[in-house]
């Protein structure tokens, strides 16, 4: 198994802090997608939508997607379990990983894409190109907002995104909310009970992965 991954940005983070969770090690292959290496055809013909992270099974096949990358480690590492222990867990962690993904990762890469120049024609990740709307960095920047305001919800009179164990939820969900410090989004003051979360789950070992 290898794993194409690069320091820095959000979604490879996702998969080492898993691992690192897990356990488990696996051979990474640096992919630099600031110098455009991502972009070259080593890269590009194992995978042609051109995105970090992917992995590579021991049969060949390339997995593109972190949430499917994140479930295939799952089945194949199952301890400890991160996908939640029973079918109601299960069904949070999940429920959460869509909103975590959809309000909140996507609002970020709408903000940020949208709005820095290093992105210009590049608003979407992938092989096309696609022109900034700066339109769209406004609104990401307020879905943050709203992502934080439903995150406090979500944690108030609970330890963890999904309940009270650590779950995969709470990876993406820190992942989250470190990449919205980069579009200059930090923990509103107003959001106590995601700054205690932050705090726990930034200080496990994993989260420097
Ligand atoms: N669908 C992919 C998207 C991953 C993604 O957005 N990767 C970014 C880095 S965080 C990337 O490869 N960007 C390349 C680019 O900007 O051209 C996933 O969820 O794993």
């Amino acid at each position: 198994m290898k794993l194409y991954d690069l320091p820095g940005p959000p979604s490879p983070r996702r998969i080492r802090i898993f691992l690192a969770e897990k356990g488990v090690e696996v051979e990474t292959v640096p992919v630099n997608i600031r110098e455009g290496e991502h972009m070259q055809e080593a890269f590009a013909s194992k995978n042609k939508r051109r995105t970090i992270p992917a992995l590579e099974l021991d049969n060949g096949t390339v997995l593109t997607e972190s949430d499917a990358i994140l479930r295939y480690l799952e089945e194949k590492f199952p301890e400890p379990p991160l996908f939640g222990t029973d079918p109601e867990e299960r069904a949070v962690v999940n429920n959460w990983l869509h909103i975590i993904d959809v309000d909140g990762f996507c609002a970020v890469a709408d903000a940020l894409r949208n709005s820095i120049s290093r992105f210009e024609n590049r608003a979407l990740t992938g092989s096309r190109d696609i022109a900034q709307i700066p339109e769209l960095a406004e609104r990401g920047a307020k879905r943050i907002d709203y992502f934080f305001e439903d995150l406090e919800e979500q944690l108030n009179g609970q330890t963890y995104v999904a309940g009270d164990s650590y779950t995969v939820a709470d990876i993406c969900a820190l992942v989250v909310v470190d990449f919205a410090g980069m579009a200059k989004k930090d923990i509103p003051d107003n959001c106590p009970n995601i700054k205690r979360w932050h705090e726990e789950v930034s200080a496990r070992p994993s989260a420097q992965a």
